[in-house]
């Protein structure tokens, strides 16, 4: 039997993942496709985290959709507002608009055992049905709010960097930043110049790699680049070739590796001369061990006359300040909270139940898991984009979404044909991959670095992907079909008809 139905295809989330969903999904001639955001634009995290100094610090060209090369970005790492804006041009570029449905929450998806659809329940209580359900939420979605007494009695502002306050007024104030990843090094570098003090709570200082963050793009590359696209493709080839160095040098003690972390060191010995300063920002660990920062100006930024770095413990917080571990109460006018993400809830704090009343937060229990970051067992016809052991860190992730989104294409155009109506990765499949996967780990700096860090799940795994870009193309090539329950309707006696197959 050949037949022709159109899947219906949810695809959650609107970042970097939901949007190359649907290119590929559009460019494979998929019609059915909605994709829900619950934001009130496209972007994901580049719509949700705009606080002042959001730069990437991965260089524009190589951070770019392979099917969207920009030629003409003003900067070499471009800032958060000029990163948005291309997910938005991207996205009317393609013609994804009327696929797109924003400010859409998704509160629970329910898988049906009898029908094989699955039911996406949204937050004014809408219902879609769906043939295959596509989770591309993000790992860096949930704002991870710290449980300090006393937070909710400060007399002035607390805001997340993740849900930035545009009205909150900075300059001229006394202002605290807890935390010092990424992001609370780029936010306390933008503060500083403005604000009447600047005090910056650190637990666990951070190694921190000097750029020059600010270079504009060697002039004329957008000139070149427009007149010449293969050229553009041969430069993104050639950056995506050249970023396996990222891969490597944290799978392997190389003397690759080696020179990383002696820059890393160079870096804070030129920038802090004072002793006890330089003692109190030189972390315990090695670096590269957490997800490595990246700054041309926090240095300069803490070592300001109206900056204080502050290691001593929070204890808690009162209406007029911070107190910490040593007694002393360190009075401000606003907080600022640069304490990232809860970064394995993954699609949750949706509800997901999969086949026989199987929930994720059961599934999940000792861990994000799922095979080659896409499928879960229990969980038929729901993938993952840039699900658990995404290679946040070593391995572009525009380039691990489109492969991913095409790998997944085999079974939606396996469904069109009609020759499949469920799939499911199996167990054994999954525990083989995720056994690889633990043996992977063991070498890397992640692992062996002496630290701890968000890559950790609850069960003291890291949730990174520690393969190089070569096992990834391998691994997301074509689904291997015996990692899969595959069955139709018929098999299970029922033959597929136009009524409950959709549209035939
Ligand atoms: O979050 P983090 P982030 N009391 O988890 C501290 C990406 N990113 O938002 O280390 C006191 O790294 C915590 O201390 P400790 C990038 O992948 C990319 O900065 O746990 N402190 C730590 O210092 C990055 O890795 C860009 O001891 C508390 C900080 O808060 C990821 O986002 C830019 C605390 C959290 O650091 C997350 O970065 C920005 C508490 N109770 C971000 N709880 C690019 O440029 C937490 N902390 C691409």
């Amino acid at each position: 039997m050949t037949a022709v139905r159109e899947p219906r295809i949810v695809v959650i989330g609107a970042g970097v993942a939901g949007i190359t969903t649907a290119v590929v999904l559009k460019g494979a001639g998929f019609t059915d496709v909605t994709v829900l955001e619950k934001g009130s634009d496209v972007g994901g995290v580049w719509h949700w985290n705009r606080y002042p100094g959001l730069t990437c610090d991965v260089p524009s060209q190589i951070y770019q959709f392979g099917f969207a090369p920009k030629p003409d970005w003003p900067k070499i790492w471009s800032s958060g507002p000029e990163i948005q804006r291309y997910h938005r041009e991207v996205v009317e570029r393609f013609g994804l608009t009327d696929r797109l449905r924003l400010n859409t929450e998704v509160v629970s998806s329910v898988y049906d055992d009898d029908t094989g659809r699955w039911t996406v329940t949204l937050g004014d209580g809408e219902e879609l049905i769906a043939d295959f359900v596509v989770c591309a939420t993000g790992v860096l979605q949930n704002p991870a709010i710290p449980n300090i007494p006393g937070l909710a009695d400060f007399d002035g502002p607390v805001v997340h960097t993740a849900r930035w306050d545009d009205d909150l007024q900075t300059a001229g104030r006394r202002i605290a930043v807890i935390g010092t990843g990424s992001t609370g090094v780029q936010v306390v570098s933008a503060l500083q110049p403005d604000a009447a003090a600047l005090l910056h709570f650190t637990r666990t200082p951070q190694w921190i790699l000097w750029a020059p963050m600010s270079l504009p793009q060697l002039p004329l590359t957008d000139v070149v680049l427009r007149a010449a696209p293969r050229l553009h493709d041969a430069v993104y080839r050639g950056l995506l070739w050249g970023s396996g160095i990222l891969a490597d040098i944290v799978r392997k003690d190389s003397w690759r590796r080696r020179a990383v972390q002696a820059y890393a060191r160079l870096s804070l010995r030129m920038q802090i001369a004072d002793d006890d300063l330089r003692a109190a920002l030189t972390p315990d660990y090695q670096p590269l061990c957490k997800r490595q920062v990246v700054s041309g100006t926090y240095y300069r930024a803490i070592r300001s006359p109206n900056a204080r770095l502050i290691t001593s413990d929070i204890a808690e917080v009162r209406e007029r300040g911070i107190v910490t571990a040593d007694g002393m109460l360190h009075e401000v006018d606003a907080i600022v909270l640069a304490t990232g993400f809860r970064a394995h809830d993954y699609m949750r704090p949706m509800t997901v139940v999969g086949r026989d009343g199987l929930t994720i937060d059961e599934a999940w229990d000792g861990g994000p898991r799922a095979y080659r970051m896409t499928a879960i067992p229990g969980f038929p016809n729901l993938f993952t984009v840039l699900g658990p052991n995404s290679p946040t860190g070593s391995i572009s992730l525009q380039y691990t979404a489109e492969k991913t989104a095409r790998y997944l294409l085999d079974w939606f155009e396996r469904y069109r044909r009609g020759e499949i109506d469920r799939v499911e990765v199996t167990e054994e499949a999954t525990a083989e991959f995720n056994a690889q996967v633990v043996e992977a780990l063991e070498p890397t700096i992640w692992n062996t670095g002496g630290c701890n860090s968000w890559y950790f799940d609850e069960s003291g795994t890291v949730d990174l992907w520690p393969f190089d870009r070569r096992t990834l193309d391998a691994m997301l090539g074509r689904p291997d079909p015996s990692h899969f329950h595959v069955t139709r309707h018929d098999d299970l006696g029922e033959v597929p008809t136009a009524a409950d197959s959709g549209d035939l």
